[in-house]
């Protein structure tokens, strides 16, 4: 079939398994849907336009799952990947345990083969048991076998991903499903338009005298901000917690702009003094995991790898298990963040004393000493161009142009931006998340233009582009306002490791020197831009953003300048062997 009528469906008395998957989504308010066609989705694909859903076509599913992921996280509503049978799903899975991991909400809708051919694995085309193995990598999986079961199956894929803890979902949708008919009418009243997918969860009264009993007591204070608090979207509800307590905060990559990086209470320049330092540390919406040293050992104040700091801690979450997975919580507040921060508020009164001065002449001390150590770094113009001076110009960039989305991979890349680049507002920052994982910068990149509208800038290491390159024809063929900037140091955290064998291949981390990421978005139609100074980047990432052009700059950076791995070289295991 190549061409579908739009009025199809409505002009029938009958309906199928096509257009109930359809029209369930819509009922839903799903608009959008990232994925990649083939047997058995390919119409599917061009019925869902016909539709009226905007169908974002990827050229390989981990993007396309990607971008319904960050979707997801910054609608509140499950971004769609969809995908064919086998290997195309198994593409998307990697996106979609990545989704569960973030606490991003997302349904991966595969195709899949005939149940009874693989269920006695006679060897279909596409042959896989797609449900059993989506389990155990997501928050749910269910799978449709008949018509009439369509609504139930999308609005249980829904309420699954949005309720709780957000996370990714497999939905299963067998080929023969599709093409199965029903009576229009008995399938329409068959969808269900999910009503309150993510209720509010209020947080006991007990809970929160508990929890602001601790925070009344503190000497040294700190709330840590998380992702799950950008994704709350409680903005308001958190600026006033943080302003009418006084308390420093600390912002995680993800939580950056939820208030301004440049507010006086960001204790974000003083990551390493506060953390040790506090002795009571409000989580919101962030976990104890490896991102903040699960909570002790030397990041914390403790003796040794393991101790605990002495910190008492207070965590706000939707997720009543989290507490204590990694040190004891002395007051779990368990609810959704807008919920809870409100109580907090309300139970505060008015007259809330902010915390003691000397703590706040502390941080104050160490931010400010930080900071002129990086305006001096970033004054420098060094040749080659190296991280600082480079990112010294996406700085101003973004300063200009607080409503851009950034999204942001690699690892020197990665690190020296979430450090030297200030955000205004909430949830502009997107990045590799809780799994650190390379991939995700052209599918972010595509569904943050798509959702937002808004220009996005994506920095983006060598080596973390290649995940996701062959994503720009996308950029092309829809006309995104994507600027991407290649950091360009030769290789995978720098460029000058040599083969200790002396033999003709090169290390394991070194690219092909000098490469012209530019020329791969010209092949498109897109603008390309090769820059070697700071000048020539900031000209061509200017005319990027106002021109709302794809655009992609080969920013040449020296490439001596990275470090292993980044901020996390200590991670690397060493050999015990002398
Ligand atoms: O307090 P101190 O003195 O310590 O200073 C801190 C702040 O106070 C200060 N700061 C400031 N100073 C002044 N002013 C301001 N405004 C300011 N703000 C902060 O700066 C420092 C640092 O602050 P930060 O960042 O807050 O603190 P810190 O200590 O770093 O925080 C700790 C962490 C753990 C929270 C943080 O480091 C973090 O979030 N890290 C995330 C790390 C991460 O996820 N890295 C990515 C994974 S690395 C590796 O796995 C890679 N791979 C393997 C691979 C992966 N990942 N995935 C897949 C699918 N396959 C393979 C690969 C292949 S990375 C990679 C590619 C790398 O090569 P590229 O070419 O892409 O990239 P390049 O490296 O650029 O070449
Ligand atoms: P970060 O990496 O920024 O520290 P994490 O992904 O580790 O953030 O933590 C996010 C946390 O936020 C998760 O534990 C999740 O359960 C929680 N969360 C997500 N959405 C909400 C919400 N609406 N209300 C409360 N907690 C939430
Ligand atoms: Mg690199």
């Amino acid at each position: 079939m190549g061409t579908v009528e739009p009025q199809l469906a409505t002009a029938s008395q009958v309906t199928d398994g096509f257009h109930l998957v359809i029209d369930a989504l819509k009922l839903n308010g799903i608009d959008t849907i990232f994925g990649l066609p083939g047997i058995p989705i390919t119409d599917f694909t061009r019925m869902a336009q016909a539709a009226g859903l905007r169908v974002i076509s990827f050229r390989h599913e981990q993007n396309a799952g990607n971008a319904a992921a960050i979707a997801g996280f910054l609608t509140q509503k499950p971004g769609i990947c969809l995908t064919v049978s086998a290997p195309g799903f198994l593409n998307g899975l990697t996106a979609l345990a990545n989704a569960t991991t973030n606490c991003f909400p997302m349904i991966l809708i595969s195709g899949s083969s005939e149940r009874e051919i693989v269920d006695l694995q006679q060897g279909d085309y596409e042959e896989m048991d797609q449900l059993a193995i989506a389990k155990p990598l997501s928050k749910a999986a269910f799978r449709v076998l008949h018509a009439e079961d369509i609504g139930v199956g999308v609005a249980r894929a829904i309420r699954a991903a949005l309720s709780g803890r957000p996370g990714g979902v497999y939905l299963d949708l067998p080929a023969k499903l599709f093409a199965q008919t029903m009576d229009a009418e008995a399938g329409r009243k068959s969808l269900i338009k999910v009503v309150d997918p993510a209720p509010k969860q209020i947080p006991g009264a007990d809970a929160v005298k508990r929890a602001l009993d601790l925070l009344k007591g503190a000497k040294k204070p700190l709330i840590v901000l998380g992702k799950g608090a950008a994704y709350a979207r409680a903005d308001t509800e958190i600026k006033s917690l943080i302003e009418k307590t006084g308390i420093p905060y600390l912002p995680m990559s993800m939580a950056k702009g939820l208030l301004p990086d440049t507010h006086e209470q960001s204790a974000a320049a003083a990551r390493s003094y506060v953390l040790p330092e506090a002795d009571v540390v409000m989580l919101v919406g962030a976990r104890l995991n490896w991102l903040l040293s699960h909570g002790k050992g030397k990041t914390w104040g403790g003796k040794g790898h393991k101790d605990w700091g002495g910190q008492k801690f207070i965590q706000i979450d939707i997720s009543p298990s989290e507490a204590d997975s990694n040190v004891r919580i002395d007051a779990p507040l368990v609810g959704d963040i807008g919920s809870c921060v409100s109580a907090l508020l309300t139970a505060m009164g008015s007259n809330w004393a902010k915390p003691p001065a000397d703590w706040l002449g502390a941080i104050a001390e160490r931010k400010s000493k930080n900071v002129a150590k990086m305006a001096e770094t970033l004054a420098k113009d060094p040749r080659p161009m190296n991280f600082h001076s480079a990112l010294n110009v996406v700085r101003d960039i973004v300063k200009a142009n607080p409503d851009a989305m950034l999204v942001n991979e690699g690892a020197n890349a990665l690190d020296f931006t979430r450090s030297i680049v200030d955000m205004y507002k909430p949830r502009k920052r997107l990045d590799v998340g809780t799994w650190g994982v390379m991939g995700i910068g052209m599918g972010f990149s595509v569904a943050a233009a798509v959702v937002s509208g808004q220009p996005v800038i994506a920095i983006e290491g060598d080596s973390a582009f290649g995940f996701s390159g062959m994503e720009v024809e996308t950029l092309c063929r829809y006309n995104l306002p994507v600027c991407v900037v290649v950091f360009n140091n030769n290789g995978v955290y720098r460029g000058t490791d040599v083969n200790p064998a002396g033999g003709p291949d090169v290390a394991p981390t070194v690219f092909v020197k000098g490469a012209r990421y530019d020329k791969l978005i010209e092949a498109f139609g897109g603008v390309g831009v090769h820059a070697t100074t700071p000048a020539e980047l900031r000209k061509a990432m200017e005319e990027a953003v106002r021109s709302r052009k794809p655009t992609l700059i080969n920013a040449v950076i020296d490439e001596t300048a990275g470090t292993e791995s980044g901020r996390i070289t200590s991670l690397n295991p060493t050999s015990g062997k002398k």
